[in-house]
Order: C-alpha cells, then sequence, then structure tokens
C-alpha cells in the first residue's frame, strides 16, 4: 500500500504547535485527506503514561540519561503502535513534537552526546522520519508567556530560559543541516499568518485533489 505523508511541529513551548496543528487538520480534511493527529510523548496508551511521568513537576531528581531514555521508550511505542500503521494504511500523520524535540530539548538543551542520541533515534524510529518539519519559531521568553497564560508550568517549562534559549537554537541548527526537511517559520506572528504558511508547506509535500 502507498505510504502515507509524515509532518511534524517542533518549537520552544507555547510556539502554537497545537494550534496550527488543528487548523492543519481541519483544512486537509476538508480536501479529502485522511489525517491522523497525534502528539509526543504520547499518542498511545503506555507513551501517555511514560508522558505523565516525564513532565509532573514532582520529579526534580529525574536525571537527564532517565528522561532521555524515557522520551526514546515511548517514541518507540508511539511509532511501533500508530505511527507507522496509519503510514502505512496511506494517513497523513500531523504529530505534535517527535525526534527533533529531543535532538534540541536533551541535545542542545541537556547537553547530551549527539551519537547517544543519534543511536536512540534509530532504535525508537526505527527508519519512521518525518517527510516535513515545520518549526514554529518564536522567543523562548514570548511563548513561556503564552504557555503560562494558559496553565501552570511542567517539569520542562519550569528550566531556566537559557535552556530555552539553547533549545530553539537547537531547532535552528536542525533547520540549517537539513534544509529541506526542516523549515522554521516565524511563529511571533497572528495565528492566520502562521497559518497560511504552514498550509503552503503541506501543500508542496501532500498531492492534493
Ligand atoms: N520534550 C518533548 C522533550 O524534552 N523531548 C522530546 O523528545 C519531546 C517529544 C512536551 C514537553 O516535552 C519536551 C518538550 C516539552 O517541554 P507539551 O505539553 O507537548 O510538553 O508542551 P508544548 O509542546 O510546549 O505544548 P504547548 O501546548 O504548551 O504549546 P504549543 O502546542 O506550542 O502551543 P499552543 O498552540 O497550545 O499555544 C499556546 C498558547 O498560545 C496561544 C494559544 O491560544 C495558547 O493559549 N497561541 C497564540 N497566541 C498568539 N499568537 C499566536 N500565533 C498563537 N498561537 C497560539
Amino acid at each position: 500500500m502507498k505510504r502515507g505523508c509524515f509532518i511534524t511541529f517542533e518549537g520552544v513551548e507555547g510556539c502554537g504547535k497545537s494550534t496550527q496543528l488543528a487548523l492543519l487538520k481541519d483544512y486537509l480534511e476538508s480536501r479529502g485527506c485522511s489525517v491522523d493527529v497525534t502528539r509526543e510523548p504520547g499518542g498511545t496508551p503506555i507513551a501517555e503514561a511514560i508522558r505523565g511521568v516525564l513532565l509532573d513537576p514532582v520529579h526534580r531528581e529525574m536525571t537527564s540519561v532517565t528522561e532521555l531514555l524515557l522520551y526514546a521508550a515511548a517514541r518507540a511505542q508511539h511509532v511501533a503502535e500508530r505511527i507507522r500503521p496509519a503510514l502505512d494504511a496511506g494517513k497523513v500523520v500531523l504529530c505534535d513534537r517527535f525526534a527533533d524535540s529531543t535532538t534540541a530539548y536533551q541535545g542542545a538543551g541537556r547537553a547530551l552526546s549527539p551519537e547517544t542520541i543519534a543511536a536512540l533515534h534509530r532504535i525508537a524510529t526505527g527508519g519512521v522520519w518525518p517527510d516535513l518539519t515545520i518549526v514554529l519559531d518564536i522567543d523562548p521568553e514570548e511563548g513561556l508567556k503564552r504557555a503560562m497564560a494558559r496553565r501552570g508550568l511542567d517539569r520542562i517549562e519550569n528550566e531556566s530560559i537559557e535552556f530555552h534559549r539553547r533549545v530553539r537554537e537547537g531547532f535552528l541548527a536542525l533547520s540549517r543541516s537539513e534544509p529541506e526537511r526542516v523549515v522554521p517559520i516565524d511563529g511571533a506572528r497572528g495565528v492566520d499568518a502562521v497559518a497560511a504558511d504552514v498550509r503552503r508547506l503541506a501543500e508542496e509535500r501532500i498531492p492534493l485533489a
């Protein structure tokens, strides 16, 4: 069966991924696509349980390596149980964060080794990799303000502003090393202006009737 299309959304906290993902889903469905929307960490019962452990602010003692392995474990289950079957069924999969978040947060943010992270990417994804990754780029202070206005901050959001700046740089570095796949857009604009860019990028990758 024809493989579907895998699009991921990335960026710092509160950059607007969930908002844009929902708008793109509605648009693609209105154009006749079969769309599966999911998120990381999460997307399956096991991965959602791991998400609870990862984001709970009570787990202050969690080591960086434990954090890395838990994100990878959640991803392995998510790919096997949900993403790969949806792509095999020819669906468009829209995912709120994926492996690039590990590269940015645990790599650029926590300074864990790129070789270790690359090895875990191979194990956890089994070679399932996005066709397009849209990075919604905004100043982390702005993103945290947005996230804070909506709810309390989780364990990762509570990190220092320097950590979040390294994460932003991590995403931008990925877009420089893989410019075809990882495309940054200015996420500081209004929702509609960002959505127009997102739609254009998606339409370049998905053949619509
Ligand atoms: N993580 C994740 C890792 O460290 N490693 C990994 O491998 C992975 C997969 C996930 C956390 O885990 C970390 C990263 C994260 O810290 P999460 O709950 O998914 O946790 O956190 P976020 O990804 O930050 O999700 P949020 O829901 O907080 O932010 P979104 O989805 O980027 O933003 P959104 O759309 O919910 O918008 C936030 C607020 O801003 C408003 C919205 O209405 C909302 O109130 N907004 C705008 N306001 C002004 N202008 C715009 N253009 C706006 N767009 C949205």
